[in-house]
């Protein structure tokens, strides 16, 4: 199936999706995804520096066979190698170099390789510690007080099509995005919804969960812990497969 048909069909039983983000610059938590585990429904690989895209995608192969999506930081990730390509766009950058100029490089090369490429709405929200995206685009995160413009800013990206919308408070955020903020973008989309960044515990997961998320996603905390990797599938499995 291909992957955005899974993740929507996850979405219609309202089966919730958990993600392992693997950086390419620190895939230590590759090892815990051996096949006799319990697994994670997706995989993203990328960074915001990391070009060992394609060797850390083979690697992930050989642990597991769930969907690799590509999560790419800037255009030099690009393989055609995983199962799908995450082409976001960063929602809230101002510039065309940000929000442009980056896709109109790399789309003859995705066209022509075949990919499953899924157009997705991207918006940093602040995450009271300064990301490396909002470093790297200079791009300033909107704060957690303005939830409005964070609706706005969702809905926005629906209507101009993309097909799923990722609420990301960074990698190594000291707060995770908010309950009211992902209640509210909820009630406003109909696509699918990622939360990220700063998701370090089982209980944080669930009110993500609860809160509307369709897809959560994990980075940094299983390069700390990859062996509990397992306990967060599991706990979300027993409340929501
Ligand atoms: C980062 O949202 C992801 O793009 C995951 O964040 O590394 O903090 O889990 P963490």
């Amino acid at each position: 199936m291909a992957v955005m048909q899974e993740i929507l069909s996850a979405q219609g039983n309202a089966r919730k999706l958990l993600v392992v983000l693997i950086d390419p610059d620190k895939p230590v938590a590759i090892e815990a995804l051996s096949p006799h585990l319990c697994l994670p429904d997706l995989i993203f690989v990328g960074g915001s520096t990391g070009a060992q895209t394609e060797t850390c995608v083979a690697q992930v192969r050989q642990h597991t066979s769930r969907p690799i999506l590509l999560f790419p930081g800037n255009i030099a990730q690009f393989t055609p190698s995983a199962d799908a390509l995450l082409f976001l766009t960063l929602l809230n950058a101002h510039t065309p170099e940000v929000l442009i100029y980056p896709h109109i490089q790399v789309a003859q090369q995705v066209l022509r390789s075949g990919i499953e490429t899924i157009p997705m709405g991207y918006i940093l929200v602040d995450g009271e510690r300064k990301s490396s995206v909002e470093i790297a685009t200079n791009t300033q995160s909107i704060p957690q007080s303005d939830v409005s413009t964070i609706v706005q800013t969702a809905v926005a990206g629906q209507l101009l099509g993309k097909q799923l919308i990722y609420l990301e408070a960074g990698s190594g955020a000291h707060i995770p995005v908010s309950a009211e903020i992902i209640r509210a973008v909820r009630a406003e989309l109909q696509i699918p919804l990622i939360v990220g960044g700063g998701i370090t515990t089982p209980e944080a997961m669930i009110c993500a969960f609860e809160a509307g998320a369709d897809i959560v996603v994990i980075g940094n905390h299983f390069e700390q812990y990859p062996d509990e990797i397992a306990d967060f599938v599991r706990i979300k499995q027993e409340r929501y497969d």
